[in-house]
């Protein structure tokens, strides 16, 4: 059973995710992309009243970073409220929407069980220590900034651009859906950005001022719903530069040009830690702001 006042195991989020589909078989459909190193399945759950019309996707991930609970359980609220809330009908109209709530879950389990709670990377081994950052490891100016060439570092880039199973299963689906995609939203923490593209360059994207005024509106409507104001812009620019993160690769190779990385409010002692009573509001007050992400997509294309 799932709960959003404390974090659910990754078995229990998949089990979750079965029950979608059994009890909403018209509205909901399962697709396994693979298994992580440790052989967990990666889940991703399509939403859509009209499977047969050729609907614009919002695709949306969550836990590349094992310790970032948080992003995971957004993304669990996210389908929590577009399948069993009816109110929300409305924006299953023209968008499907296409959801990965753990895309490392072998770091999600050893940050929560058997590990250490900080734990970022994957849990392949290397040549001398454990793991690779996922966020560094896409093959978008792979390497160029911002990541490290030692696995023992926690922005460790990999020994090659896509050589974790897990970023490999996630490109290989994007790839599939990626004309029909027109927005990727992918969640981290912590510390209240909305960031797009680039984090290889400094220099702004062709539709900056696209990016930027949706980002704007979007935590706008954060505000509005009680939750904090977000610093919107690209990722060089307002946090780091970093390049072979998911963003840069969607947008830049992928194509999908709407690319967002959020990363939510932190909390606790270390800022990951928030504690399981204040999940449900930060996941409440960011699903104001996906609204308008799904309104946009269904008015734009
Ligand atoms: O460094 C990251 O991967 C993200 N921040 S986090 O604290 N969650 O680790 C930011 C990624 C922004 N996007 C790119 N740099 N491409
Ligand atoms: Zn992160």
């Amino acid at each position: 059973k799932i709960s959003f006042s404390k974090y659910n195991s990754h078995s229990d989020i998949n089990g979750y995710l079965y029950q979608l589909a059994l009890n909403y078989p018209k509205l909901v459909k399962l697709q396994d992309i693979g298994r992580s190193y440790e052989k967990r399945n990666m889940v991703v759950i399509q939403i859509s009243l009209t499977p047969s019309a050729n609907n614009p996707i919002i695709f949306i991930d969550a836990g590349i970073h094992a310790r970032e609970w948080i992003s995971i359980a957004q993304a669990l609220y996210i389908i929590y409220e577009l399948v069993e809330n009816p109110a929300n009908k409305d924006l299953l109209a023209d968008v499907d929407w296409h959801i990965l709530p753990v895309v490392n879950p072998d770091g999600y389990e050893y940050s929560q069980k058997t590990g250490n709670r900080l734990w970022r990377k994957t849990r392949s081994p290397q040549d001398t220590c454990v793991g690779t950052d996922g966020n560094r490891n896409f093959d978008h100016y792979w390497g160029l900034n911002g990541a490290s060439s030692n696995p023992c570092a926690s922005n460790y880039k990999g020994p090659k651009p896509f050589s974790e199973v897990e970023t490999q299963n996630l490109r290989d689906y994007l790839l599939k859906i990626k004309n029909n995609a027109k927005l990727y939203l992918t969640f981290h923490s912590y510390g209240k950005y909305i960031l797009f593209p680039w984090g290889y360059t400094s220099e702004l994207p062709h539709d900056e001022f696209e990016l930027r005024t949706l980002g704007k509106e979007v935590s706008d409507a954060i505000v509005k719903a009680g939750g904090p104001a977000y610093t919107v812009g690209t990722s060089t620019n307002v946090l780091y530069g970093a390049a072979g993160g998911s963003d840069d690769w969607v947008k830049g190779v992928a194509g999908i040009e709407l690319a967002y990385t959020i990363e939510l409010p932190g909390g606790g002692r270390i800022g990951f830690d928030l504690p399981g009573d204040a999940i449900l509001d930060v996941v409440n007050q960011t699903f104001a702001g996906v609204v308008v992400y799904g309104k946009y997509v269904s008015v734009k294309y």
